[in-house]
């Protein structure tokens, strides 16, 4: 059978799951949150990666169902971690298109009794490029309801900064594939530096993704860049593993 049959079977919470990464203060090494991933645990195939399944469920109009599970189970985690740490959440550009978004977040965090400045929505320009007034209009109306909005994979589209101007977000998440370079690259090196600073000058916080190295994380100390997250800390974990991160960590 199919992965789409299976998905469009499965009961969501029984083989889905939401695990989380956390996201480190680069100059205290205080933790701030954690970013929520989903996994499906295939009752025959094991993990399927996101990779795999979400473009699937993005076209057979899965991701709406899978996206609103997400949300309440990812702030419903949340509400249980001490204030102030926050959770971001992956929304894709078809759970914006089907209407319904706004919500689906007013559901979870009424349900989870997560407070809205602790939800951050990540999201990635594809959100901005297609319906971008119906969209905006949408990320305005999150914003006024004390969500934050983060610009995932900051500086891979085509014209990213573009979109600062229309809109106000909270945070730029800097692409790994920039991070990676950062070291041995001096281009890579010059891009985060002006993303930071680009930042800095908008009051916008910035998040480096993909650390995997000290190096890394002292170069990106040097550059005065806000939070990262990455294999260097630790990968994302299952909801049992949190408790010990936010021991380690908070
Ligand atoms: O966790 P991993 O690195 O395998 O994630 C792969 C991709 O899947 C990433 O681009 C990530 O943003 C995306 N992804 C993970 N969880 C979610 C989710 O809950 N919703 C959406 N829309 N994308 C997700
Ligand atoms: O697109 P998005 O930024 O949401 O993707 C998150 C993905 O990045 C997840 O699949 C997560 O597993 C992966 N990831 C997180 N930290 C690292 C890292 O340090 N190195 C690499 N290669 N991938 C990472
Ligand atoms: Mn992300
Ligand atoms: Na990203």
């Amino acid at each position: 059978r199919s992965l789409e049959m299976d998905m469009r079977n499965a009961d969501v919470a029984s083989q889905f799951e939401a695990h989380f990464q956390p996201i480190l203060s680069v100059q205290s090494g205080k933790l701030c949150g954690f970013e929520a991933l989903m996994r499906w645990r295939h009752p025959t195939r094991g993990m399927v990666s996101p990779a795999e399944f979400i473009p699937i469920a993005e076209e057979t109009g899965q991701i709406d169902r899978l996206g609103r599970w997400m949300l309440r189970e990812a702030c419903v985690q949340a509400a249980s971690w001490p204030d102030p740490l926050m959770v971001a959440v992956n929304v894709s550009p078809v759970q914006f298109r089907s209407g319904g978004l706004f919500e689906a977040i007013e559901d979870a965090l009424r349900l989870s009794g997560l407070a809205p400045s602790r939800l951050e929505v990540e999201i990635t320009e594809s959100v901005l490029l297609a319906d971008s007034a119906a969209n905006l209009g949408l990320l305005r109306q999150l914003r006024d309801h004390g969500v934050r909005i983060a610009l995932d994979d900051f500086g891979t589209g085509y014209s990213s900064l573009h979109y600062l101007k229309q809109f106000p977000f909270n945070r730029l998440k800097i692409d790994r594939s920039f991070v990676r370079e950062i070291d041995n690259s001096p281009e890579s090196l010059a891009i985060v530096r002006a993303i930071i600073g680009l930042g800095a000058s908008l009051g916008i916080d910035t998040t480096a993704e993909g650390v995997e190295t000290t190096t890394q994380l002292e170069r990106l100390r040097a550059e005065q860049c806000g939070e990262l997250q990455g294999f260097l800390f630790s990968p994302p974990v299952a909801p049992g593993n949190v408790a010990d991160i936010i021991g380690e960590f908070f």
